[in-house]
């Protein structure tokens, strides 16, 4: 990978970070209108797999969308806003945190039920095959997605049909409180692709670099039209299953466990990489630090100045049953 490739990587990891650590800062003031599930921790999988992404390329994630979105190129200042449920937020201030879509970056649903992007995605990419369309699928999930029967239909479903689509999922070991190897009989979430013919991989996901290899290989099989494949990156969320905390006083995973996956930060990990092979500098790393918080801040300035939706538009892109 070249110095470049490896600079926008950095970039994308750190504006992750830079926003949710913004929205743990201002959520305890209560203007947020929406439950927040923040993928601190796992932004290397985010910036790793969205890096092999074109415009076009349809993405479909979940509740812990936030990295994907804005590694694909959502708006900062429109995300921010929907989080304050304005009308100049990416959903018009109707959809919250968990159900961000934006059609012209090819986010077409953020589902909040629990592998409920996945079958989408499928049907996504079925359309791209029926079309003839030059563009890839990719869906994000967790381990948790993994305990639902729609993840095999849908394996099953894109392996006969050889569809255009990378699975990626985000094993960080838990669903809300409970561990995998609570409700997993084995720790092998790659290999279960392999028994629909579907290449599997298992990769570091706090490794940047690692993910964003493997990535690269997989998306451009799929390109290439050779039929779907899966990710597995392990990783680990820093804060609670929702909101801006810590949830070590819930007593479902001990300190010891979140102190050391902090220590295998991913951004430090690229950092040091970086500063090591002479790719950034220190001074380098403060300016773009600099630069990218001076974009968070105006995105916040934006969302919080933006209008409230009017009473009258509450039905406004709503579709519901006739
Ligand atoms: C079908 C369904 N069951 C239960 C829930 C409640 N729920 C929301 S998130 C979640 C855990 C999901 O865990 P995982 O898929 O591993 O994703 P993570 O939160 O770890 O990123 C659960 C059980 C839901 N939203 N949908
Ligand atoms: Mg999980």
């Amino acid at each position: 990978m070249d110095n470049i490739s490896i600079r926008q990587i950095y970039q994308t990891c750190l504006i992750i970070r830079l926003f949710e650590e913004r929205v743990v800062a201002l959520y305890p003031e209560q203007k947020m209108r929406t439950p927040v599930h923040l993928c601190l921790g796992q932004e290397a999988i985010a910036a790793g797999v969205c890096f092999h992404l074109k415009l076009k390329d349809y993405l479909f994630t979940t509740h812990r969308c936030h990295g994907h979105c804005i590694a694909k190129g959502v708006s900062l200042r429109a995300m921010m806003a929907e989080f304050y449920g304005k009308q100049t937020g990416l959903c018009s201030g109707k959809g919250g945190s968990m159900h961000l879509v934006d059609p012209e970056r090819g986010i077409v649903a953020t589902s909040a039920i629990v592998g409920g992007g996945i079958p989408l995605a499928v049907g996504a990419a079925l359309s791209v095959k029926l079309k003839k369309e030059k563009r890839v699928v990719v869906v994000f999930f967790g381990d948790g997605a993994v305990d639902e029967g729609v993840f095999y239909e849908s394996l099953n479903f894109a392996a006969l049909k050889k569809l255009p689509i990378l699975f990626v999922c985000e094993n960080n070991f838990y669903a809300t409180n409970s561990t995998q190897e609570s409700r997993q009989p084995l720790d092998n979430i790659f290999e279960r692709a392999r028994i629909f013919g579907i290449p599997g991989f298992r990769c570091d996901g706090n490794d940047a670099l690692k993910v964003t290899n493997l990535a690269g290989r997989l998306v451009a099989k799929v390109r290439q039209q050779k039929g779907p494949m899966l990710l597995e990156c392990r990783t680990y969320r820093w804060k609670g299953h929702v909101g801006p905390d810590c949830d070590s006083e819930k007593g479902y995973r001990p300190k010891d466990e979140i102190d050391a996956w902090i220590r295998k930060c991913p951004l430090k990990k690229l950092e040091k990489y970086c500063l090591k092979k002479r790719i950034l500098t220190i001074e380098g790393i403060e300016e773009i630090r600099l630069k990218l918080s001076k974009e968070i801040d105006e995105a916040v300035e934006w969302a919080q100045e933006g209008p409230l939706p009017l009473k009258a538009d509450v039905t406004q892109n709503v579709t519901y049953g006739d």
